[in-house]
């Protein structure tokens, strides 16, 4: 299972720790064979080397296109050792074994995320003998080593240098399954700018790359584990620029209903506040001020808010920190905070207080994705937003202005409500919400008991499909709803419009479904 390390490939771009790892191989009598610039490094650093070409008996030709691509090393480095034609083939052909390379690749992605590069300079960044040499001798794992991150060096050399110069299978073995990953990832992120070059469908778009960001406790519960991983070269994500200043780590939960809650947020440019809670929202308003936003926010439903999310697009100062700190908040997300209301706040020693740092808007170009047994259901994101002028109303009575303004709050809302999804909103708050229900009815019935007594009089409701019967809008009716908001569309709409009609409310369709699952 052992293989003695007797020669070495050196070949990097990224030449963090290499001096260092070649000196330990050198030390260790393992004979090195190095590329231009690779072999430079070793020259300053006085290390023993052999050139590339003295190896191979080859130049490195066409600006450096070709340097290491030659039989000679592939045959080093594929032959299997204790095959007898091929030691013979490999005796014919004045063949050296080569028993570990040390690669990593041009740097495509760091060149591709420079603003103004030309597509002549990313080009000349893909890199192919480096991934042909790293796939050699992870491919040969049974005789050789591949090693492809700084970060293995040191313990690559304390095996070495353990074991008499060898290593062991388990060590080759998974030095090989990281090299894959590693080429992987550097082809998909070729992949992903010819994708975005093209102006790709999502056909392509989702032949993507994650890294891991961070490990999390655990997931949607304690037996399961978790982590969260961030795509490769997505311009801004969940977490890309926030910061956290205080609180326990974030967990797979909180994340989630962050990410519920800045898509929701986005929504509005006034001064406002989302409450999450189980990944849908328990409060939302906007108001003059945050506070008022805040306050109004949470009296929608005190009682779910308890450990909730809290997402504010205005820095809190002390006035709103001394209102926020009397609740329960699991999260706490906003722009910024001042010192003072830092210092207020920092009695929830627990609460786990987010800054956002750029106020980047969240990337939502690509698709959105669900993950189903061995396979993904892939759509375009729900990012509509929808004017007054493309809805028609359907009732006798017209919304008046005011009106308008409810339901199209009401209507932003709703779609991120799980269905079946039903919003009470009134002066721009939310008043009652009734989420996740498999009858609309039942939506309707949650979302007039939660709101407070008097407070539905004279507000809107809107529901993210139609309604199938007029059972739901003659509850809302009954309980004091003026206006309703909804695509329209099914086949009682007669009864529906005639149930509004008597009650003389107005009822708004917008022709478009925002169904959330
Ligand atoms: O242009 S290449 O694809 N052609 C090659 O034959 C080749 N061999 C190694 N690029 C090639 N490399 C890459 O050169 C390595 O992957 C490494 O990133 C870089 C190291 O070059 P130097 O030692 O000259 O700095």
């Amino acid at each position: 299972g052992k293989v003695a390390i007797r020669r070495a490939l050196l070949s990097v771009s990224d030449k963090t720790g290499i001096v260092d790892f070649a000196r330990g191989l050198a030390d260790l009598g393992v004979e090195l064979v190095s590329t231009g610039g690779t072999a430079g490094a070793l020259a300053d650093a006085g290390i023993p080397h052999r050139s590339i070409t003295d190896f191979t008996g080859f130049p490195e030709i066409m600006d450096g296109r070709v340097k290491t691509l030659h039989p000679k090393l592939y045959a080093g480095l594929l032959a299997v050792r204790d095959d007898e034609s091929h030691l013979a083939a490999a005796r014919d052909a004045a063949v050296e074994m080569v028993d570990l390379v040390c690669v990593n690749l041009y740097p495509f992605e760091q060149t591709v995320a420079r603003r103004g590069v030309a597509d002549s300079e990313v080009i000349e960044n893909i890199d192919i003998g480096g991934p042909t040499m790293i796939r050699a001798a992870a491919k040969n794992f049974a005789f050789a080593a591949p090693v492809v991150s700084p970060e293995s060096y040191d313990a690559v050399l304390d095996e070495l240098r353990a074991s008499g110069g060898e290593l062991s299978l388990a060590t080759r073995e998974s030095l090989a399954a990281e090299a894959f990953a590693y080429t992987a990832r550097y082809d998909t992120a070729i992949t992903r700018w010819f994708s975005e070059k093209r102006n790709d469908d999502f056909p392509q778009l989702f032949v993507r790359a994650f890294e891991k960001v961070t490990d999390l406790s655990y997931g949607e519960n304690p037996h399961q584990r978790a982590a969260y991983y961030a795509q490769v070269g997505s311009p801004t994500h969940l977490l890309s620029n926030v910061r956290q200043l205080g609180g326990k780590p974030l967990s797979f939960n909180n994340l989630l209903d962050l990410n519920g809650s800045r898509l929701l947020a986005r929504e509005f440019q006034a001064p406002s506040c989302v409450i999450v809670k189980h990944n849908n929202p328990c409060g939302v308003a906007t108001g003059d001020t945050t506070l008022e936003a805040y306050e109004r926010a949470f009296e929608c439903d005190p009682m779910s808010a308890f450990g909730g999310i809290v997402c504010l697009n205005r820095p809190v100062d002390a006035q709103l920190a001394e209102a926020l700190v009397k609740q329960f908040i699991e999260v706490l997300f906003a722009p910024g905070y001042s010192d003072e209301a830092l210092e207020i706040l920092s009695v929830k020693r627990n609460m786990r207080i987010l800054q956002d740092d750029e106020n980047l808007p969240l990337h939502l170009a690509e698709p959105d994705l669900k993950q189903v047994v061995g396979g993904l259901l892939v759509q375009d994101r729900d990012v509509d937003t929808q004017e007054r002028a493309e809805m028609t109303v359907a009732t006798r009575r017209q919304p008046t202005d005011a009106e308008w303004s409810e339901l199209l709050f009401a209507w932003r809302v709703c779609k991120h409500v799980r269905s079946n999804a039903i919003v009470i909103a009134k002066d721009n708050a939310s008043v009652g919400i009734g989420a996740g229900q498999m009858s609309r009815v039942d939506s309707v019935r949650l979302a007039v008991e939660k709101a407070r007594e008097g407070s539905i009089a004279g507000a809107v409701l809107a529901s993210d499909a139609f309604f199938p019967f007029a059972d739901g809008p003659e509850l809302a009716v009954q309980a004091g709803v003026t206006a309703i908001i909804q695509p329209g569309g099914s086949v009682r709409d007669p009864e529906v419009i005639a149930a509004a009609d008597a009650a003389g409310v107005a009822m708004v369709f917008t022709s478009r479904r925002h169904f959330k699952h």
